[in-house]
Parts: C-alpha cells; structure tokens; sequence
C-alpha cells in the first residue's frame, strides 16, 4: 500500500544521476560547493563541458562569431564594454529572482535547470549579469551607490556585451545540448534633468546614425511583420510614448544591423563555394525576411523576439526588450535618472548556420579534424571529415499501475540516457504512449539514437549501452520494460 505513493515522492522529487550514492561536496571551477539531497541534479556529464569556453576561443565557430557580433555593434556610435569571463555558477537569486521571475515560473523547476545546491545553479541564461553590468557602467550611477563595485571596474561605455556559456536541461537533439552559449547586450541613456530633450535628441541621433548604417549593408532586411501595439505588450509608465518608442527603434535597428552583418557573411561564403564548386547547388538569397513579434520577458516592458526567414523556417535569434526599471533601480540607479534596452541572443544556432554545422555536439569536439578547420574572423563552410553511422534503439516500458505520462518527466529520462551514452547520445525522442484498455496501464517507448561525431562505433557497444540505458529506467522509475 505504502509502495505506490513512495514510488511517486521518488520519481517526482527528481532521481539521483550519480551512478553511487551523491557526493556531499562538488568541485566546480577551483570552487566547492556542498551538495543538497532534494535540490542536487547537476551531473558529472554536464559539468565536464564548464571551462571550456569555447566563446573564448578566437579559432572556434562560437568564438569568431561572437567576434564579428561585438565588431559589429562596436561599428555604431554606441560604446559597448565586454565581458565574457563570468563564471557559470550563479545563485538562485541572480539567475531569476533579481529579474523578477516569479517564484512558480517554470524556468525554475528541477526538470529544466542544474542546480548545485537549493542556493547555486548553472546560469540558464546571461541575463543573470546585467546587474552586475549595469553597476558597471559608471555614468549612470550616483556616487554614493557604487560603492560595492571597484572604480577600477567601472566604464565610461554606455552598453556592455556579456558573452557566456549557459545551461539548460532540456531535449537532445541535433540542435539541442546540455549547454550553449549566448550573448547579452544592453544600452542606456541617461534622462538630463536639466534638459529633458538630451537624451531624446542623443537617440534621434543614435537611430539616424544606425539606419544610414542599415542603408549601405550589402543584404537588406525585409520587416514582414513588427509588433508595435503597445496592448498586449505594455509599456512602464515612467516612460513616455516617445521614449519607449525611440528605445525600441534603437534597439531594433541595432540588432537588425547584426543580423545583417551575420546573413551577408553566410552569403558571401555560399558564393564562394558555388564560384569553386560546379557541383554545388543552392539558391543564394538576396535579401532577407524578418519579424518581430511580441514576447515577455519578467524583467523588459514592452519585449519582443526577433524571427529571420532562413531555408523555409523561421529561426528565432533573441529575446530582447526595454528593461523594467526595477532591475535599474536593483543596479544602483536613481529612480526615473535612465532609460535602457537589453537583448538575449542564441550564439550556438546562428553558428551552425554559418560554418554549415549539422549537429550542436560537434563544437564540444576535441578532434583536431573539428577544431582546424576553422579561423579568426573568417566563415566558412566545414568539411565533415567523414559521417559515421549511427544507429536506433527504442526503450519500452509499462508504467507502475496508477502512474501516467505525467509521471516521468522526458529531460529526466535524457540526463538518464546522457549519464551513461554521454557524446555518443545524438537524440532522446519520445516516440509513443498508449493506454492498455484493459488494465489501464501507460506504455511509454523513447528511440535513442546513437552516434559518434568522431570515430565508428560496433553494434555491440551499442548494445551495451542499451542494455544500461535499460536497467537504469527499469531501477528508477520501477517499471517493467515490454
Ligand atoms: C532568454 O534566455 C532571455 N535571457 C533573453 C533576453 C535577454 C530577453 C535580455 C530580454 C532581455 P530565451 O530563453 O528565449 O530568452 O533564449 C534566448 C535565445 O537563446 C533564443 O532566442 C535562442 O536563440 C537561444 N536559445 C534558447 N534555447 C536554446 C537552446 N536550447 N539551444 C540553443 N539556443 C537556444
Ligand atoms: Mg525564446
């Protein structure tokens, strides 16, 4: 009687993912961290990609990429200072209560971020910087509440980029892995009390400056659709409708400049390829759809994302908004002193495009193979130095009476299936769930496919691992495989 609700507690207060009993301290980063029974799910796996810093690698398709971004946004008339050494544990606080997610947002929950402890997590995003970044920009703060930050830390730049590597427990697939890398950028203008039209003429300034840039890009942008009802995605009330609408006219035209730069890079390199290569086939754009539509972020007032039309699909890029001043208040600002954007953006999908990448693992590749083929400041389309097969497997199994679907959550049975086919792991996809009429029992089916990116590998290794991947769904979930 008592078995069922036990069994339940176990599977919905998450598993253990270390293969013997959890260790009380971790080792992350020259630091240690004590361990928490019901919070701990960080696992081994993910922890061996922290300090790789591949954005930091000027030779790596995430490191030129970030390059040409910062270049890029460096080119306008707004100064922006970079940081890309944060390290990747953060607390709970600065990832998301600083922001303002509530404390039921989904973000939060164990199925989808590595916690360390119920205090420390593995940053799901950069935003969980600009605080620190925006005390950092000196200007716009009162003298006697910087005083946590050393002056030899503060900038006379009115923006900052934060380039990092975040993680996110999540499905994996080809363009989906444990960790990716993304960029923060943030701009701010400083109201004059003494002159109320400052700031307003600085932005008219700085927008007529970014569209006579936009202008003599090799590759236009096409706007199919930009959301700028203010309805359904409010603005705070310490702005005015002109501010808010000069903000987001700077902060869209700044990230359309990028997106720009990065498309007319990808076809410059499709060119090429076609001029050297008869054989190579494909139509080369010239000019490019994109759209804006409404978001919401907890802590932008109005938000958007921002969509480009690439190979028949629409590929989101950011997230991005004006920010709330609550977060600028929680940076030391003065109430109603400044008005600023901020933006989120993917570094890792945009990269695969680019250098024609057809599987996120390949950038976590220790071959020399991967890592040579690539150089500072320059596009180009990667050889695959051969392609192993890979290979199917499906795991089936019949729930515990009385549990549903609902029960077993699919990032789980991922990190199960990572924690033992770690790279070779290409994709954990749910393919079926029924219900026998007749007992009422839930069958649940997942079809692993395994690949090496770097070497063959044998049926019977496979099979192996597969025979684990099996009897450690079956001693966790306590279930009976079909
Ligand atoms: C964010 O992470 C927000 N921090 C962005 C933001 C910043 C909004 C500042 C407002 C102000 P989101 O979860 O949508 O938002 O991710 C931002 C971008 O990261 C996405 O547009 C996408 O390009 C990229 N991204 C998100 N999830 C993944 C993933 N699993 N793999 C690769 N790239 C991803
Ligand atoms: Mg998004």
């Amino acid at each position: 009687m008592i078995l069922v609700p036990l069994r339940q507690t176990l599977i919905r207060s998450g598993l253990k993912y270390y293969s013997s009993a959890l260790p009380k301290t971790i080792d992350i980063d020259g630091k240690t961290f004590k361990t928490d029974d019901s919070m701990t799910n960080v696992t081994p796996n993910t922890l061996a990609l922290v300090g790789r810093n591949l954005h930091l690698n000027e030779n790596h398709p995430v490191g030129i990429l970030r390059t040409m971004i910062e270049e890029k946004l460096n080119s306008t008339s707004n100064n922006f200072k970079t940081y890309n050494n944060f390290k990747p544990v953060v607390s709970v606080y600065d990832n998301f209560d600083s922001l303002g997610f509530l404390p039921d947002h989904p973000g939060r929950a164990k199925t989808d971020t590595y916690y360390i402890n119920k205090e420390f997590l593995l940053r799901t995003h950069t935003s969980a910087h600009e605080i620190p970044c925006f005390q950092r920009i000196k200007n716009f703060l009162s003298k006697d509440k910087n005083s946590n930050i050393p002056p030899e830390q503060l900038t006379d730049k009115t923006g900052f980029l934060i380039s990092a590597d975040v993680y996110r427990r999540d499905e994996i697939d080809r363009n989906h892995y444990p960790a990716f890398h993304q960029m923060e950028g943030a701009c701010a203008w400083k109201r004059n009390p003494d002159d109320p039209q400052e700031h307003i003429n600085k932005l008219r300034k700085d927008i007529k400056q970014l569209e006579d840039q936009l202008a003599q890009e090799k590759l236009k942008i096409t706007l199919v659709s930009d959301d700028v009802s203010l309805e359904a995605n409010p603005k705070q009330d310490y702005m005015s409708d002109l501010e808010v609408n000069l903000c987001s006219q700077h902060l869209k035209r700044s990230i359309e400049l990028v997106v720009s730069e990065v498309f007319n890079q990808k076809i410059e390199s499709m060119k090429l390829l076609q001029k050297n290569d008869s054989n190579y086939k494909c139509e080369i754009p010239t000019e490019l759809k994109a759209r804006w539509i409404r978001a919401y972020f907890p802590w932008t007032a109005p938000s958007w994302e921002i969509e480009v039309w690439w190979q028949n699909d629409w590929l989101e890029l950011c997230g991005c908004g004006i920010v709330r001043e609550d977060l600028l208040l929680r940076s030391g600002y003065e109430k109603d002193s400044s008005i600023a954007w901020a933006f989120g953006l993917g570094l890792d999908r945009i990269a695969m495009l680019l250098f024609d990448i057809l599987d996120i693992r390949l950038f976590w590749s220790h071959d020399k193979r991967f890592q040579n083929q690539f150089q500072k400041g320059k596009i180009t389309t990667f050889q695959p130095y051969s392609r192993y097969p890979g290979t199917s497997r499906d795991v089936s199994f019949w729930l515990p009476k009385g549990l549903t679907k609902k029960d077993i959550n699919d990032n789980d049975v991922t990190e199960i299936v990572r924690g033992i086919g770690s790279d070779l792991v290409g994709s954990v996809k749910l393919v079926d769930v029924f219900t026998n009429t007749r007992n009422n029992q839930v069958s649940v089916s997942y079809r692993i496919f395994y690949q090496s990116m770097d070497r063959n590998i044998t049926n019977s290794e496979i099979n192996d691992l597969q025979q684990k991947v099996c009897e450690a769904i079956v001693e966790k979930y306590n279930v009976e495989l079909r």
